[in-house]
């Protein structure tokens, strides 16, 4: 790991605080970053303080005021070189998120692979912030509308993606104008380090004003800071419902903006017509992957009931094949969870869905021995439930899997829609008329509806983001660019004369 934290310029010591080059001393508490495969520390950085994010959000703003005249085109250049300096180091990058976080060493490339999408995607959309040209009903009059960047866009990012979700908003925010802070997680400080001194290095090369792409470091006050800053004109928040909940309830007391992507509770449908050589490799895949801390992670199988023994006895033998260990071994499917925390409430799931009369079918616990000395190492485990079980309900970031069953398709769609978030979902048949009822209006009730695929690995090209408990936000893809600008309607009189709006007379 040496080696790979010397290519990212990550050293023992680190400042925390950074406005692009420039990297702020700080008198904050130090931050270390331990790693769920081994329980080593990584490396130690100083977190922000009140002064440092004083100094990071005046550096901003000033940045913005230059930032917003570039042209988006020169400012989707600089993006394409982002993309271009991440694919050089796709692979050092891979390795530290899937070291310091704990997913799979493909998961870690694939994450940096979905941020080389979105450079690519940023630099398309520079010369299409489209607006829309309207027909006035006035002679002489011409109507359009245009996007200008809103200010500066305050990011907080989660553990389970620490880099992804940050280029999704960030790139977006910078290809659009608009100047953007990022509150990377406290669990995941290195990843973001290594983020922003790429960012850095390709922010020199092409004379970037400071202050255009700013890190800070530390704990839940910085995002308490950022929300009730009237400083930041947009807070895009990745986590937690809760902290979702309080992040819109500050913000919106300012009338600021909100842009919310937060817990699911996703689920799959097999029906009696699903193709079961896919179904099972996409729940097995949607559930275990990441040790299933995705926001998009398989939580609930809804199986029909005529084919439900003979998932059940498939999906006991993929879980029996999986190997777990060291994520950063290829030869391993499933890695650690993030922390004794994580393991914990993972535990506590299976002991209140047993409570409730939940059972489980696969072995579960808590691996133990040399190889799983940092003790975040769980089985991935399978628990025949009922939808309505409070556990169920609930999105607990661990690899647990509920088995429920339906004999209509129309109830499967309730169970389906029956729980507080609404993020992601996906639906198993071969039977188009099942499969457009799922699409339909009446259908599934999530941001994010597939058919014949899982519920996880969501394309950059499309927005991303749910209902609900999920916050509503959309990110990445599609036309999500527009959350991150302000909308103006011009109207210009190249006549003569003043008629006015609805036919209104008025002589002087
Ligand atoms: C998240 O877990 O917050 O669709 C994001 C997926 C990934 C992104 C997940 N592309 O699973």
């Amino acid at each position: 790991m040496k080696d790979i934290l010397l290519a990212l310029g990550i050293e023992e010591i680190n400042k925390g605080t950074s406005t692009g080059n420039d990297w702020l001393d700080s008198s904050g508490d130090r931050l270390s970053s331990f790693s769920p495969v081994d329980g080593e520390r990584i490396a130690t950085l100083v977190e922000t303080d009140e002064q440092s994010y004083g100094s990071v959000v005046d550096k901003a703003r000033l940045a913005f005021g230059q930032w917003r005249l570039w042209p988006a085109p020169k400012r989707g250049e600089v993006l394409r070189q982002i993309g271009e300096a991440l694919r050089e180091k796709k692979e050092y990058l891979g390795k530290l998120v899937s070291y310091e976080m704990g997913k799979s060493l493909q998961e870690g490339y694939g994450e940096v692979q979905e941020m080389i999408d979105i450079c690519d995607f940023a630099l398309g959309l520079s010369r299409q912030l489209y607006g829309l040209t309207m027909h006035s009903e006035r002679p002489a009059h011409r109507m359009y509308e245009q996007w200008h960047p809103l200010g500066i866009v305050g990011i907080i990012s989660a553990f389970n993606f620490p880099v992804a979700v940050w280029s999704w908003n960030s790139m977006l925010a910078m290809v659009c104008g608009d100047v953007c802070i990022w509150k990377a997680s406290e669990k995941t400080p290195l990843s973001a380090l290594a983020c922003q001194k790429i960012v850095a290095e390709v922010f020199l090369a092409n004379d970037v004003p400071e202050g255009v792409c700013n890190l800070i470091s530390g704990g839940r006050w910085l995002g308490e800071r950022m929300a009730q800053d009237h400083r930041i004109a947009l807070v895009s928040a990745t986590g937690s419902t809760r902290m979702g909940k309080e992040v819109a309830a500050t913000v919106g007391a300012r009338l600021g903006k909100v842009l919310l992507e937060l817990g699911g509770n996703n689920a799959i449908i097999i029906s009696q017509h699903a193709d079961l050589d896919i179904a099972v490799p996409a729940a097995v895949f949607g559930a275990v992957g990441t040790a299933g801390q995705r926001c998009t992670t398989t939580r609930r199988l809804i199986v029909h009931q005529r084919i439900y023994a003979e998932v059940k006895e498939r999906l006991k033998k993929a879980y029996g094949q999986l190997r777990i260990g060291n994520p950063l071994d290829e030869h391993y499917h499933v890695g650690p969870l993030i922390d004794k925390e994580a393991v914990n409430a993972y535990e506590q799931a299976i002991a209140n869905c047993l409570a409730e009369g939940g059972k489980l079918i696969t072995d579960s616990g808590v691996l133990e021995g040399a190889a799983f000395s940092s003790g975040c190492y769980v089985k991935p485990c399978i628990m025949e439930a009922l939808g309505t079980y409070a556990t169920v309900q609930k999105e607990t970031f661990a690899p647990i899997l509920y088995l429920l069953s339906y004999t209509e398709f129309d109830e499967a769609i309730k169970i389906q829609n029956a729980v507080p978030q609404g993020l992601s979902s996906s639906v198993m048949t071969l039977n188009l008329r099942e499969a457009e009822a799922f699409l339909s209006a009446a259908g599934s009730d999530c941001g994010i509806a597939n058919v014949n695929i899982g519920t996880s690995g969501a394309e950059i090209g499309g927005a991303f983001g749910g209902e609900k408990e999920t916050g509503g936000g959309r990110e990445s893809g599609s036309d999500a660019w527009k959350n991150y600008m302000r909308r103006q309607t011009n109207t210009i009189n190249y006549g003569s004369s003043l008629p006015l709006a609805q036919g209104i007379k008025f002589d002087l």
